[in-house]
């Protein structure tokens, strides 16, 4: 396959490149540094100092040989993505290529806005551009459960058979965000909906959970090709804060009563998910969606797992319930329907001690970069 990479520089784009490269695929990765840019402005950088995209390519070409090729660019400059299609010619296009993190989008109306325009504009630039070159071409789209927010119902994977006054149809599953991030996610799976409608694109929609790990297969060759790997309260997911939290000392900030429940994975189950989604590609006109995710637990529960894991590893970690700054519901019901690619084959790395204690390791070989004044500012939903 040819697999055109947008976002190839985060924390998951990195690993997905090398994943493909690595089992022989072609691929091409593009990014415009946005995570860089943005860790430097807010002062919340990656744990694990990272080489550029350009200089990481290079070294995993030393070191496994794989065809790699990036470029540094902007998918919402129509003309640069579309002379990347033109050259490139993909037959899949994962798109990682937004802003992802839900507190960075309640800052302020600035970067609001910032996330509405570039979470939306790439996506119906790739729509475009799959239409003008090649309109086989498979569109993986990264989206997120919390499309979905946490319905007093069973949430099903990404429709639902809705029987209204006795007539029956069929829907997406019914959607409410709570973040300006979730719902530009909510807006981009209506936008790709309507172009499967109306050209008859193929899209898969990854519907995934907060994802944890530092460790890929290919990210354990060498320390240079680790991911970029954020703790802080802007781009650090739950339990990779957790686990930085508890080497530095510091307690655990649950958020409010702890019961917010939502659907997990490992890092290397993400490039599972995503290999499976593009060696079976969606048909023409269908918009195929799965949740990724592979087990559910409150923030509490995570909590209680890395006080476990750290006593094991001589750590005493503390927790502590902090005011809650999102909006969100902290005991609420959460069901969510997760078989779709364990039909297609994928084999969970579920969340044992063994694992929290490689997190722990290989947290504490960059334990003197860690930022404090960067694990809890208190950006406000209200
Ligand atoms: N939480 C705490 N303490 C913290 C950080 C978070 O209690 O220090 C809580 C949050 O309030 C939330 C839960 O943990 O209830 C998950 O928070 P998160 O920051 O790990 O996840 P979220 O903001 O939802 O966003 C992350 C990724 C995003 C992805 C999403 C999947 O940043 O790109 O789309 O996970 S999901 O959560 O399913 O929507």
């Amino acid at each position: 396959m040819r697999v055109l990479i947008l976002g190839a520089d985060g924390y998951l784009g990195w690993a997905t490149c090398m994943h493909f490269s690595g089992k022989g695929h072609e691929v091409a990765g593009i990014d415009n540094y946005f995570r860089r840019n943005s860790g430097l402005e807010l002062d919340c950088e990656s744990l694990i100092p990272v080489p550029n995209l350009v200089q990481r390519a290079r070294i995993w070409k030393e070191l496994a040989g794989g065809k790699l090729r990036v470029s540094i660019g902007d998918v919402t400059d129509y003309n640069f993505l579309l002379e990347a299609f033109r050259e490139f010619r993909p037959d899949s296009v994962i798109h990682y290529a937004e802003q992802p993190s839900a507190p960075y989008s309640m800052i302020n109306r600035d970067k609001a806005a910032f996330t509405t325009r570039n979470n939306l504009i790439s996506t119906i630039n790739i729509a475009y551009a799959v239409k003008e070159v090649n309109p086989d071409c498979h569109i993986i789209k990264l989206g997120t459960m919390g499309e979905y927010g946490t319905p007093n119902i069973d949430i099903e994977e990404g429709w639902i058979d809705i029987e209204h006054k006795g007539r029956k149809d069929r829907f997406l599953f019914p959607r409410q965000a709570s973040s300006v991030y979730h719902t530009s996610k909510v807006q981009d799976t209506d936008l790709l909906w309507f172009y499967v409608r109306t050209w008859g694109l193929r899209v898969t929609d990854l519907m995934q959970g907060p994802v944890y790990g530092v460790s890929t297969d290919e990210s354990d060759l060498d320390h240079r090709l680790m991911p970029i790997f954020n703790y802080d309260e802007i781009f650090g997911t739950v339990l990779n804060r957790f686990i930085v939290q508890a080497v530095a000392g510091q307690p655990l900030t649950v958020y409010g009563k702890g019961g917010q429940v939502r659907g997990y994975l490992n890092i290397k189950d993400t490039m599972q998910c995503v290999y499976l989604a593009a060696l079976n590609p969606a048909d023409r006109g269908e918009l195929r969606v799965f949740n990724q995710v592979t087990e559910t637990f409150s923030v509490n529960e995570l909590a209680g797992h890395v006080r476990r894991a750290g006593k094991g590893l001589d750590y005493d970690v503390k927790v502590k319930a902090v005011e809650n700054p999102r909006v969100e519901k902290e005991e609420h019901y959460y069901n969510p329907k997760y078989t779709g690619l364990l039909e297609l084959g994928l084999k969970p790395h579920y969340l044992t001690d063994d694992v929290l204690c490689g997190m722990f390791r290989a947290v504490e070989k960059y334990k003197d970069r860690i930022n404090r004044d960067a694990i809890f500012r208190g950006v406000k939903w209200r």
